[in-house]
């Protein structure tokens, strides 16, 4: 085989796969723990791996030991991976579409395969389905009548949430939960209620909405829930669980939980699952097994509860961690060592630094604008419009636009001397690698961005080379939306964002984290990445009306997911460090 760029997802599977095939095999424990945490590292990068491999760096990543190095070299170089593919051979291949099902691992997905002879990954699923429809299941060794239950359940879910409905935005979810927790409010015997899952992570997207409900009255709960006007259709009705699906499509998950294990309900119905996993791991280790319902000692009947999460993360002597950094990394070792970052929040933020107004294509006047900054409590303001067109309007036309805007800056700047107004434009990078305004303009701004927004399919050393030589320009402070992704649109760019990075950090520019809400760009792996390399990040609304400079916290969050601090950030910073560390030029 050639050697071939895999992409990150298939590299996972790759591992996933051989880790499952040594669990049927009995490897060794500690072996078996150090791939599932090299995968779950690795899980959470949008850093090619491919890519790291490349730059000989594999062995930087935390929890890349040196025999996993040694396979993904393997690996790249071949095609394939020796040990692996001798791992795996004579066990029936069918069983590795099945342990993407909940409450299916290794073990199971080996038993089902292997009785009821599923050896192709295409027809598995479809397979089980009909076996566990004629109730075949439920006569296997090890499994009962439940668990055939708990696999056409999985079975149904995958299929409704992961691959038919597309994943909601987080505002979508926002406003959905909003409206769930203002209704359920009303019942009296609603004492606590939280929306959990990748909701409370803050992810991006969302796949189906976690309810988790605090009573002492399942019965009631479950009756008010029911009648929650958007539901469309009820999927199950149990004591302690109710899975409906709206009329917008969204499916909701409600729990019902005790008013003292709340904490171990909220715990682990927020994930991530690879969180979870880890998190036992460590309590495992500890003696220690939990549930939804609390933390057991090991072979012991008794059950401690937990009314908070506090209290269950700090019984196992850990720092509590944030639920935007679960993501089964290195979370659970930074708790151990107290070293868990003081997350940047909304009220941290002293600036917005990209917005547009009726000067390009947004909706309000900049004067609007100023005076929404002000409401906000913000020290300072860029304006960004796109830059006019030296093509279309003339080199004259443009400074003529730029001195007027400079007079009406002056004008409001005194009219408004709360605050700071800067001059700014995001200018294009265009497909041939330059920009869409001369330096001779450009630096009679305050600041600029650069931008992609045509030729999104160019090669990676286009796309590479085009943000590079945006960075090298003396008057681009910071690349806008870096990545370009749509969330559910549009794939990110490719580039190679290690030497992207690179010339960012030896131009000493920044990178921004746009929080417009489809965009979330950069994602909070890339931005964790900058900070790493010591890049700093601004966070902008990217608004297109005044509204929209409420984004921020959407932007914070993804700031938050990567366990950024507010040092991190420049528009934190008060005005005179602002404009040091973004490189401010002002003209006046
Ligand atoms: P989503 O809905 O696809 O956006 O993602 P989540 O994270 O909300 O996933 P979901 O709704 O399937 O499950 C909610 C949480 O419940 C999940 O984050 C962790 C926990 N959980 C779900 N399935 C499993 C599992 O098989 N094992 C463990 N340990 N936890 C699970
Ligand atoms: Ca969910
Ligand atoms: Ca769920
Ligand atoms: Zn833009």
């Amino acid at each position: 085989m050639t050697k071939r760029r895999l992409p990150n997802n298939e590299v996972i599977t790759i591992l996933e796969e051989a880790l499952a095939a040594m669990e049927i095999r009995g490897n060794n424990f500690f072996e078996i723990r150090a791939y599932q945490n090299a995968i779950s590292i690795l899980d959470n990068l949008t850093v090619s791996i491919f890519d790291i491999w490349e730059n000989k760096k594999l062995r930087e990543i935390p929890g890349v030991g040196t025999t996993i190095s040694e396979h993904l070299d393997e690996l790249f170089k071949t095609g394939e991976v020796k040990k692996f593919e001798a791992l795996k051979k004579g066990l029936p291949d069918g069983m590795f579409a099945l342990i993407g099902l909940r409450s299916i691992g290794a073990k199971k997905a080996f038993k089902l395969a292997h009785a009821f002879k599923l050896d192709s990954r295409e027809s598995a699923i479809e397979k089980l389905k009909e076996v566990a429809e004629n109730h075949k299941i439920q006569t296997l060794e090890g499994f009962g009548e439940k668990s055939e239950a708990q696999i056409l359940e999985a079975i149904n879910q995958s299929k409704l949430t992961k691959n038919e409905k597309p994943r909601m935005l987080y505002v979508h979810a926002e406003q959905v939960v909003n409206r769930i927790i203002m209704y359920m409010k009303e019942c009296e015997f609603v004492e606590k209620i939280d929306a959990l899952g990748s909701y409370r992570r803050k992810n991006p997207t969302v796949g189906d909405i976690d309810i988790v409900v605090a009573t002492s009255n399942f019965d009631e709960v479950a009756k008010h829930f029911l009648e929650f006007p958007e539901i469309a259709e009820v999927l199950t009705r149990g004591e302690k669980k109710v899975m409906v699906v709206l009329t917008n499509d969204a499916q909701v998950d409600l729990r019902l939980s005790t008013p003292q294990s709340y904490g171990a309900m909220l715990q682990y119905n927020t994930g991530s699952k690879q969180h979870n996993i880890l998190l036992r791991q460590y309590a495992l280790d500890k003696g220690f097994s939990l549930s939804e319902y609390g933390i057991k000692r090991k072979g012991m009947e008794d059950i401690k509860e937990f009314a908070t999460e506090e209290e269950f993360y700090g019984f196992l002597n850990l720092e509590y961690i944030p639920p935007e950094m679960r993501h089964g990394s290195n979370e659970v070792d930074l708790a151990r060592q107290r070293k868990i970052p003081n997350l940047i929040k909304v009220s941290d933020i002293k600036g917005d630094l990209q917005s547009h107004t009726i000067a390009s294509d947004g909706l309000n006047s900049l004067e609007d604008m100023i005076i929404q900054a002000i409401k906000i409590g913000y020290e300072y303001y860029g304006v960004t419009d796109h830059a006019p067109s030296v093509q279309t309007r003339g080199l004259e036309e443009v400074e003529k636009i730029i001195t007027e805007t400079r007079e009406q800056i002056a004008i409001l700047s005194k009219k408004y001397p709360e605050i700071k107004i800067l001059f700014g434009y995001e200018v294009n990078i265009l497909a041939d690698a330059t920009l869409a305004l001369p330096d001779s303009i450009l630096k009679e701004l305050d600041f600029a961005l650069g931008s992609i927004h045509t030729a999104f399919n160019q090669s990676r050393e286009e796309i590479t080379d085009r943000i590079i030589k945006a960075l090298e320009n003396p008057y681009i402070n910071y690349i806008g939306h870096p990545s370009g992704r749509l969330l559910n649109e549009r794939d990110p760019v490719d580039p190679d964002w290690l030497k992207v990075f690179s010339a960012c950090a030896y131009e000493g520019k920044l990178m921004e984290i746009n929080a417009q809400p489809n965009r979330l760009d950069l994602p909070d792996d890339l931005a964790k990445e900058c900070v790493k390399r010591a890049i700093p990040l601004v966070i902008n609304t990217d608004a297109h009306e005044k509204s929209q400079m409420e984004y921020m916290k959407y932007g914070v969050n993804i700031a938050r997911r990567a366990g950024i601090e507010a040092k991190d950030i420049v528009n934190t910073l008060s005005f005179g460090e602002f404009a040091d560390k973004f490189k401010l030029r002002l003209k006046k």
